[in-house]
């Protein structure tokens, strides 16, 4: 390797191997438990959780390292109202003709239309940004790299947190997603890349048949 400052890794933590298999089963278990969920209750959620959550986001893998994200957590009711009327602006235009027949037909059995009461119901909305320039530093201006895989990594982590934590959430995307950059008060260098509804399930939610089937090991594996 070429020169560099490094410390010893001192966090590591190695497992009898009875107990790594153990543990991958049980990560298992328990992430299958994760769903989309569309209805939300309005319970509120402490900020801490989210800080939280952001915090292990923060810790994704990304070129460079220069961590090309931002997360902005809403809690506020007018800002989520704001969210709302925008989101079901754009997608009256998806739903009413801009995502074609064969994308309508795709999303059918998910039930999903342009009404997004969880918009303003659950507690938290996380806007997530990507950051076209940047650096280890916040004010650094430098070529970010790989920015949608280091996004997409952290938003996983997110994902996962806030599921770990004992919170459901649901992965939005409105198309176009410009509106959130003013809302949310963003700058030209940055891009939404997804809007995350957290909070606890409404009494009612549910599971679409259709999104809780999951493709085999065979199917989405190869062992050479
Ligand atoms: N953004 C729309 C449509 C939608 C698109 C996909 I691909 C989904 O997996 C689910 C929904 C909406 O949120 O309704």
């Amino acid at each position: 390797m070429r020169d560099h400052d490094a410390d010893p890794l001192n966090d590591y933590i190695e497992y009898p191997l009875s107990e790594m298999l153990k543990r991958s089963e049980q990560f298992y278990q328990d992430i299958k438990r994760r769903h989309s969920i569309r209805q939300f209750s309005d319970r509120p959620v402490p900020r801490e959780i989210i800080e939280n959550c952001i915090k292990a986001a923060g810790t994704a893998p990304s070129g460079a390292n220069h961590q090309p994200w931002h997360f902005v957590a809403i809690h506020s009711s007018d800002v989520k109202k704001q969210v709302r009327e925008q989101a079901e602006l754009h997608e009256r235009g998806f739903y009413e003709g801009r995502a074609g027949e064969e994308w309508l037909e795709a999303l059918r059995p998910l039930g999903t239309d342009a009404d997004k009461p969880y918009l303003e119901h659950a507690p938290w909305l996380i806007a997530i940004f990507s950051q076209k320039k940047g650096g280890l530093s916040v004010e650094d201006q430098n070529t970010n790299y790989y920015v949608h895989e280091s996004v997409g990594i952290a938003t996983g982590f997110l994902i996962n947190a806030l599921h770990s934590s004992g919170l459901v959430t649901l992965t939005h995307t409105p198309k176009p997603m410009s509106f959130l950059s003013k809302i949310c008060n963003r700058p030209d260098n940055e891009r939404a890349y997804m809007l995350l509804i957290a909070g606890y399930p409404a009494e009612n939610a549910s599971v679409p048949h259709h999104a809780s089937t999951k493709k085999s090991l065979e199917d989405i594996s190869t062992f050479l």
